[in-house]
């Protein structure tokens, strides 16, 4: 393997509905909320009645994948579902909602609910940034509402995205169908990702790649980690 195949290379895997074809340089792998909020007890996801146990099943699939991806030098960007202290991103319309044991902004087990730097808004430890990747605090449930995440994207020149984290049919659909509109070609790894609700997330799963590809693409992440076995570092100019 050359420098010059790692840079320009194109890499292709099996996907629904047909092959994805991405090249490493101008890919970021997106996680999306992998937050305690939504995956231990006490946090948000819980408030709202949900079982969270169904989440943590994905975390050792995320890890693989993270992993794998760091050791190629590829761009790394977590989000994370947050709100200012005071509330003032929060719409009234988004706290008052349904009957949650508790609310937005709230204090809870793990700090004050949904709530940026308290300790239940953070990344789960297993998961958790290393320097140089890129966090986004979002305030919507789509990753590119009213954050810096798509120019900060263009400024690297990353035209695909592979997209893993919760939950499969809010957060994750969202913040796919909004880098759609913008233009990325995206992935959605299937066993990286996860619902409260398992038939939301089949449903969501073939709502992405359905019509030819409406959204984007889907598959395993079996396929993806196979591809990069086969590639060496990025140069370091594709890092971030
Ligand atoms: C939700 C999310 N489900 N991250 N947030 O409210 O999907």
């Amino acid at each position: 393997m050359t420098t010059a195949l790692q840079t320009s290379a194109s890499l292709t895997l099996a996907a629904e509905p047909f092959a994805f074809s991405f090249e490493p340089a101008r890919t970021a792998l997106v996680i999306i909320d992998m937050q305690r909020d939504f995956i231990e007890p006490g946090g948000f996801g819980q408030t709202l009645g949900n079982d969270v146990s169904l989440l943590a099943a994905i975390v050792p699939a995320c890890q693989a994948v993270l992993a794998a991806w760091r050791a190629r030098g590829g761009l790394v960007v977590h989000t994370r579902e947050a709100h200012r202290a005071d509330l003032s991103d929060c719409p009234p319309a988004k706290r008052n909602r349904g009957n949650p044991s508790l609310r937005i902004g709230d204090m809870g087990a793990m700090g004050r609910i949904l709530i940026a730097g308290e300790p239940g808004n953070q990344i789960i430890e297993a998961l958790a940034p290393v320097a140089g990747e890129i966090v986004i605090d979002k305030p919507g449930k789509g990753a590119f509402y009213a954050t810096g995440l798509h120019e900060l994207l263009q400024q690297r020149g990353i035209s695909h995205l592979i997209f893993m984290g919760v939950t499969t049919e809010v957060c994750v659909q969202t913040s796919m169908r909004e880098a759609n509109d913008r233009g990325y070609d995206s992935l959605l790894l299937t066993d990286c990702t996860e619902s409260y609700f398992p038939h939301f997330k089949a449903s969501a799963v073939a709502m992405v790649h359905a019509q030819g590809g409406i959204v984007g693409w889907t598959a395993g992440s079996a396929g993806l980690l196979q591809v990069l076995a086969n590639l060496a570092h990025l140069p370091d100019e594709q890092r971030c």
